[in-house]
Parts: structure tokens; sequence; C-alpha cells
């Protein structure tokens, strides 16, 4: 019986939290769906511990090399469809295939950029790859072991010079005309069409005109800072409205998970005591460490 409960209790949460009711629980499994990563060798650009990008804006004055992929467990599409977009402020431009950049694509037939389908729409910050081979009923054929082993496109990402600091997201767009779709082939002659944009996570980028961490923008990682953390926690959590300016909170994100909470304090109270240890580590590379 409480067995049943529980299973009641979890299916009810996950009804309510799909966003895409159309797929059933199994088929949301395979769905292929797309995700993006950025070159954190660019000037004060970091990935963080649970996946978020912090950008320094102050360091970072270069265009963020930036990629995307496919995730397609079920190794069944035959076409692909999708349109990336990000807040205007970060500006998406230079589309290219994968072909340069990574030697290789991650479908046969695709080893040039022409073979690829590349657009940009400049007006709604929004880049367009289409993989198309319509005379195949087959899934394309894969060149890596996955379809992952490489992007599909690659891109730059950079922020205006007037941007201002909060959180951006790389998503994919699918708006009308401008539709992303990924067709999974079963072989057969039979199809199932996917949404991308209804099952891609963004790639959420915290942009910061300090250090990460350095919540006071004084150059120090101390109390201070942790503090600061505390207090913001409390009030979100009290359900009132933060301290924080969009600076210093998506500075304050320190592990990189989305939130501003008691974990990125403890992170930050125990890199500050690491430091008064002679420790030498970015905070970044600190947390990413640490168990
Ligand atoms: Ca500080
Ligand atoms: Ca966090």
């Amino acid at each position: 019986m409480k067995k049943l409960l529980r299973a009641g209790v979890s299916m009810g949460l996950i009804a309510a939290m799909c966003a895409a009711p159309a797929f059933s629980a199994n088929a949301a499994d395979e769905a292929p769906s797309v995700y993006f990563t950025v070159n954190d060798k660019a000037d004060g650009v970091e990935t963080l511990k649970f996946g978020a990008v912090f950008v320094n804006t102050k360091e970072n004055t270069s265009a963020i090399p930036c990629a995307v992929y496919i995730k397609d467990e079920s190794k069944k599409a035959g076409q692909i469809f999708v349109k990336v977009t990000a807040e205007k402020s970060l500006k998406l431009s230079n589309l290219t295939g994968p072909n340069a950049l990574y030697k290789g694509a991650p479908y046969k037939g695709f080893e040039t950029d022409d073979s690829m389908n590349l657009n940009t729409f400049e007006d709604l910050n929004v880049l367009a790859v289409n993989y198309s081979k319509i005379s195949s009923e087959k899934p394309m054929e894969l060149n890596g072991e996955k379809s992952d082993s490489y992007p599909l496109a690659c891109f730059d990402a950079k922020f205006d010079a007037n941007a201002e600091g909060g959180s951006y997201n790389l998503k994919v767009y699918s708006e009308g005309a401008y539709f992303s779709g990924i067709i999974a082939r079963n072989g057969d002659g039979t199809f199932k069409e996917y949404d991308p944009s209804e099952n891609s996570k963004p790639l959420l980028i915290n942009a910061s005109d300090r250090k990460l961490g350095d919540i006071n923008n004084d150059g120090k990682w101390d109390s201070v800072d942790v503090s600061g953390i505390m207090k913001e926690y409390s009030k979100i959590s009290a359900g009132q409205d933060g301290i924080f300016d969009a600076n210093q909170r998506a500075a304050a994100d320190i592990n990189g998970d989305g939130l501003v909470d008691s974990v990125d304090a403890s992170n930050l109270l125990a890199y500050y005591a690491y430091l008064s240890g002679d420790g030498t580590s970015s905070l970044n590379d600190f947390v990413k460490n640490r168990k």
C-alpha cells in the first residue's frame, strides 16, 4: 500500500513537472535532445562543477567558442533541424559545421559545411543547422561511436559591450516557421518527430562584472562574501526579495547548479579556510575537486 502511494505521488509530480504531456515516460527516455558546450579556455570563462558557465564580463573581451551536440541514444535520427538562440545581448555568430574544428561531423555524408544547411537569423539571434537526407528512410549513419562524438555545429557567443550581469541561456529555439525538430526513423518507413526545444536542457551562463564568489567585489574571498550569500539565501528561502543585484547573484552560484544557497556558502567558507592555509587553486578548481 505504502509503495503504491509513493508511486502515486511521484507519478503526480512527474506529470506536474513535465512540460511535454504528449510523450509517455518511456518515449521521453529515448527522446533525442541537444546540448551545448563552451570553450572555457576563453578569457574570463569557467565551466562550473554542475555545468553552468561563469563569465566575468570584465575579463572576457573576446567571443566565446561554443558547440551544439545531439544526444540520440537510440541512434535513429534521420533528419535534424536545430535552431539555437540566446538572450539578445549574448550575440550568436560565426556559425560553421564541425569539420574544420573537430575533424568530423556526427553523421556520414556531411564532410563539408555545404552539405549541412547553415543559416543565421541575425534579427532573432537565432542560428540554424540542418542535417537532412530526405531520400533515406533509414537513420543517418554515425561517424563516431555516439551521436555526440562530434558536434552538429560550432558558433561564437559574445556579450554586447552594454550587456548586463545576470543569467543567460543557450537554448533550442522553435517558434512558428523557425521550428526545431528531430525525426527518428525506425528503418521500416515509420518515424517519429521530436521537438528538441521541449526536452533539451539549456546551458546556463551566469555573467558577472566580478570574480566568481567575490560578492562585494573587493578582490578577496572571505567571510564577508560568505555571510552575503547566507543573507541572500535566507531571504529567498523565506519567500522574500533577495538583496543581491544581478551581478552579485551571478557571482554567488559558485557550484553552477543554478541556485544560490547554503551549498555555495559552505563551498566559499571552505575556500576561505583553504586560502588562509596558503592554498593557491582558483575557487572553481577548489570546488570541483571538493568531495
Ligand atoms: Ca570579497
Ligand atoms: Ca549554487
